[in-house]
């Protein structure tokens, strides 16, 4: 764990102290220390693959063995891996809050595994599929097995991964869920975006126009860093243990060790 002295501001503490409904607005930054790609930036997926090929439903229609691959490749991987200590500081913010609400952007699953109860996935879940005819669910493990896309057992559609491709709707619950959060919290942290993908960029802004603190925790500084009330810089997976750790000696009153 990284020294918190200078990382965390005297305003931060009394935030920590007084804050009882919190939201964390995570991106593809939060997964990468687990070993998931980000999207853009020198290491970024977008930098070998154009989104406007693979993550849109045109480019599904017009060659789903090609989008589907990538899939397979990108599902592999995240099975493949763990959530870090910074998931586990976030699930563990349930102890130190009274209400503590995970929005996510990414579609990794990885907030579940590490224990979170309350999370809202903006764009999907890549463990989930479905058929786009008939809209069967296909959970990854019942997926007909064999070369290229799978095709739905009931109606022989094609079977996509349940992601939110640019150009399509957020799904509703989760906005609407996601929206209502931020409005109600004290105190929000955003995590690991570039903040640059809308609707879900808004989403802190929402927050700090109903009144909650905002405070982002990044390598580099994004579109929201002018807006946020307070930019940490550093690893997600480095800051958010430190934090939770403070929060809760604030919380007892406790001094800090
Ligand atoms: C660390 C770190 C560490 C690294 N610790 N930090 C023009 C203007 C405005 C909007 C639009 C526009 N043209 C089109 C639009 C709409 C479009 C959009 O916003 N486009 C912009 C890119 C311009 N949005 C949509 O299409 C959305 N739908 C929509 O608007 O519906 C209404 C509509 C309907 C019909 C027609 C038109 C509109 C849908 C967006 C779906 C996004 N989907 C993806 C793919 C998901 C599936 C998959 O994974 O395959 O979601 S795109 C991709 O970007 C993914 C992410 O969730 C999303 C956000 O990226 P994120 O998480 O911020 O990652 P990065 O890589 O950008 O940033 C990582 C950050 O982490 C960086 O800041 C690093 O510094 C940091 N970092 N390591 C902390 N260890
Ligand atoms: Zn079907």
């Amino acid at each position: 764990m990284i020294a918190t002295e200078n990382l965390f501001s005297r305003h931060l503490r009394s935030k920590l102290a007084a804050a009882r409904d919190v939201v964390v607005f995570t991106g593809a930054g939060m997964s990468a220390e687990s070993g998931v790609p980000t999207f853009r930036g020198e290491d970024g997926i977008w930098k070998k693959f154009k989104p406007e090929e693979l993550a849109n439903f045109d480019a599904f229609i017009r060659n789903p063995d090609l989008v589907w691959d990538w899939y397979v490749h990108r599902k592999q991987l995240i099975s493949e891996i763990q959530p870090h200590p910074g998931h586990y500081a976030i699930a563990q913010m349930e102890r130190v809050f009274d209400k503590v609400t995970v929005i996510t952007q990414n579609i990794d699953n990885l907030h579940h595994r590490a224990g979170s109860t309350r999370v809202h996935e903006l764009h999907g879940n890549i463990t989930r599929n479905y058929c786009i005819e008939c809209g069967t669910m296909y959970p990854h493990e019942l997926l007909p097995q064999g070369k290229g896309v799978p095709h739905c057992s009931k109606c022989n559609g094609l079977i996509r991964p349940d992601v939110v491709w640019f150009g399509e709707l957020l799904p509703a619950d989760a906005w609407n869920e996601s929206v209502s959060a931020a409005e109600h919290s004290d105190l929000f942290f955003a995590v690991g975006t570039s903040a640059v993908v809308y609707p879900a960029a808004s989403i802190p802004l929402v927050a700090q126009r109903a009144g909650a603190f905002v405070v982002e925790i990044n390598i580099e500084r994004t579109d929201l860093s002018p807006r946020a009330d307070e930019f940490i810089e550093g690893k997600a997976g480095e800051v958010l243990p430190g934090l939770v750790k403070l929060a809760a000696a604030v919380k007892n009153d406790q001094p800090e060790v």
